[in-house]
């Protein structure tokens, strides 16, 4: 305990005499990122008379995200309409500088950066940061902030924090600690379990059954992976959720999904496997083409493409599975798999 009442400290310091903070989020924000937001807003609001606004590059896609935005009243606000130079602080929240999955430009530096992604080189010169790559999900730091500051959260950001841990952890089912477990524990008395189960089974819009379509479609095994291109997707996050859905096949223990929007292939890997982690994994996979980080047991990564002709396009995600294949499944590396829904 004593080592958060520290940063507690640090962090009045940090925001003592500024009014104004951007919070930048990861682009395409999931729910951990969300309830971190809404719960540091808290925590300064609480600490002094500060103005927090909210920033990430690209829309939030998925139905339970966008539940949650409105739910927390965040006015998320598109980077490009954003003058990042006008805020007296900024504040990063799982994400980094320098990861490539943010909209902070390379010149700029944040004041406070609060994660659980493995600590990174531009990280260490900030003001305040507490990275803790231990831990399950940045909502679960933010949490033992807020009691250890004796701030009792609002059902609001208890219900997002908590959602932030579930989803992140999957139902504490991955990369947890016991920190996450305390964390959850405290909130649940707080939260609106009714809104929390609205989140979780948020409407989706109609396009979504036409991804799953093209996802189930396209799903290719080798051994025990499964890979899906998901072609033009219109959000991201559609890439990532049908990796999640294919993991759960009871034979698979990788999967890989990836899609196109806005001249970059979006890829999500996840695992149940113990080695290697997904966060390797996936920086072998773009390296030198794109970026690429995550975790043990999930991950993500972008490679651009503008200009590339549709041969060239074709040639690049076939390296790209096999670059997956190799470290995963070396012996499919020069098959074509076998169609998941074939009958
Ligand atoms: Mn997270």
């Amino acid at each position: 305990m004593e080592k958060i009442a520290k940063k507690i400290s640090q962090l009045k310091e940090v925001i003592e005499h500024s009014t104004t903070t951007l919070i930048v989020l990861q682009d395409n924000p999931d729910p951990d990122a969300l309830a971190s937001a809404a719960a540091l807003r808290k925590l300064v609001n609480t600490m002094g008379d500060i103005q927090c606004s909210f920033t990430s590059g690209g829309a939030v896609g998925r139905a339970e995200n966008r539940a949650l935005v409105k739910y927390l009243g965040l006015n998320l606000r598109p980077a490009e309409q954003v003058e990042f130079g006008s805020f007296d602080l900024i504040a990063m929240l799982d994400t980094q500088p320098g990861t490539g999955n943010n909209c902070l430009s390379a010149d700029m530096e944040p004041d406070i950066v609060i994660d659980h992604h493995p600590c990174r080189k531009d990280t260490r010169h900030c003001r305040f940061t507490d990275i803790r790559s231990q831990y399950g999900a940045t909502s679960t730091i933010l949490t033992e902030y807020l009691f250890a500051a004796k701030i009792e959260p609002e059902p609001q950001v208890a219900t997002a924090l908590l959602y932030g841990i579930r989803s992140d952890t999957q139902d504490l089912g991955r990369d947890t600690t016991s920190a996450d477990v305390d964390a959850l524990m405290r909130l649940y008395p707080l939260a609106n379990k009714r809104m929390l189960s609205q989140i979780q089974r948020g409407l989706v819009r109609r396009e979504y059954y036409r991804f799953l379509s093209v996802a189930l479609r396209d799903a290719r095994i080798f051994g025990s992976t499964v890979i899906s291109n998901l072609g033009e997707v219109d959000n991201p996050d559609m890439v990532s959720e049908m990796a999640d859905l294919l993991l759960r096949d009871e034979q698979i223990e990788w999967s890989m999904c990836y899609g196109l929007c806005h001249d970059k292939i979006h890829l999500s890997i996840r695992t149940d496997a113990e080695m290697p982690p997904a966060s390797k994994v996936i920086r072998h996979i773009v390296a030198r083409r794109g970026v690429g980080g995550g975790h043990e047991s999930y991950a993500g990564g972008q490679v651009p493409v503008e200009g590339l002709s549709k041969n060239q396009l074709a040639r690049l995600t076939s390296s790209l599975e096999r670059a997956f294949l190799r470290q995963v499944e070396p012996s499919h590396v020069h098959s074509s798999g076998k169609k998941l829904t074939a009958s």
